[in-house]
């Protein structure tokens, strides 16, 4: 069965520095309906308030993903046994034209989506999850897990711009795409432009675990609360890097001092498990910033962490669905 599947280079025959940089040095796959889960690069940050880089996210992490190798070390998952993982490419863009950048990243998407491929992204900043939830949630919302130093939900930038890597998931509870009550924000912390910056996510139902209350709870504690949240319902994982401290994640557009660390962020995707996992991306992985390469390893290695969790998710589905038909459910 394995050997069926798309499998990464064999590092024992092509040297880990050798080779076209695809995600987890997977093949490259133009026909979508030829994989379950599509690895994609979004290279763009044109929602980007502060410093701009994210658009060079893609690449570097698909560099240093050849980090990565086939098997999980904690879970024993083993990704591409159990499923057709493929590199798509990049979804296309226009970095001069932000509506007509979330409109082709749509509209990339909405055709991974009709392929039946669940898309695992690479950005870009973090507007680029809305035009992905666009895609993937406009017949059902879903619930998020996600990480973050920010909450995602202001209101406008620059007078009245509704589109910012600091607006999407206001916009994303208003178009109905995102439940906000199955929405949990875990490291959230820094000063904010106001007192009532979080009053939206609060009054909307969002589940917000500051980076105080995490440090005082502890991983064990958080994935409850993160399972209470998000319960059995299709969920999407978000990690925008500066979730991370930058010690660990230097290499990113807006740092926050005094975030998790890169194994309690490991951890806590790996409590994901069995969980109804329908996607997710790694955000704000700016290289200009990020001169050793060390953020993007850790975007690649948090990528590969979630690949694990939701390929092995998707293949349970999958077998259920294919036992019990009734219960078929994307
Ligand atoms: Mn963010």
């Amino acid at each position: 069965m394995a050997s069926n599947l798309p499998q990464p280079l064999d590092a024992g025959l092509v040297p880990r520095f050798a080779g076209i940089p695809t995600f987890m040095r997977l093949p490259t796959v133009t026909n979508l309906t030829d994989v379950d889960i599509a690895l994609v690069g979004v290279p763009w940050d044109g929602g980007t308030t502060n410093r701009a880089g994210a658009r060079h996210g893609p690449r570097e992490i698909r560099n240093m993903s050849s980090f990565m190798r086939r098997v999980h070390h904690v879970s024993g998952i083993a990704p591409y046994d159990l499923l057709r993982v493929g590199d798509v490419g990049d979804a296309p863009v226009n970095p001069i034209d932000l509506l007509d950048s979330l409109r082709q990243i749509e509209q990339f998407f909405s055709t991974i989506h009709r392929a039946g491929a669940i898309p695992i992204s690479a950005g870009g900043d973090h507007l680029v999850t809305l035009p992905i939830f666009r895609a993937i949630a406009k017949d059902r919302p879903v619930g998020m897990v996600h990480f973050d130093a920010h909450s995602d939900t202001n209101d406008t930038y620059f007078g009245d711009n509704p589109y910012t890597h600091g607006t999407p998931f206001r916009r994303a509870v208003e178009e109905g795409l995102l439940d906000p009550h199955r929405t949990v924000q875990i490291g959230i912390r820094g000063s904010v432009y106001s007192a009532d910056d979080l009053d939206f996510a609060k009054a909307a139902g969002i589940r917000i675990i500051q980076m105080e209350e995490f440090a005082d709870i502890g991983v064990a504690a958080t994935l409850e609360e993160v399972r209470r949240v998000v319960g059995t319902g299709p969920t999407y994982v978000s990690f925008d890097v500066d979730a991370l401290d930058p010690c660990f994640a230097p290499g990113t557009g807006t740092p926050e001092i005094g975030g998790i660390t890169t194994l309690e962020a490991q951890q806590m995707l790996r409590g994901l498990r069995g969980l109804h996992l329908v996607g997710g991306d790694v955000v704000e992985v700016s290289p200009p910033f990020d001169p050793s390469g060390n953020t993007a390893l850790v975007g690649a290695t948090m990528m590969f962490e979630l690949l694990c969790v939701i390929a092995e998710a998707h293949a349970q589905r999958r077998t259920i669905a294919s036992e019990q038909p009734a219960f078929a459910e994307n």
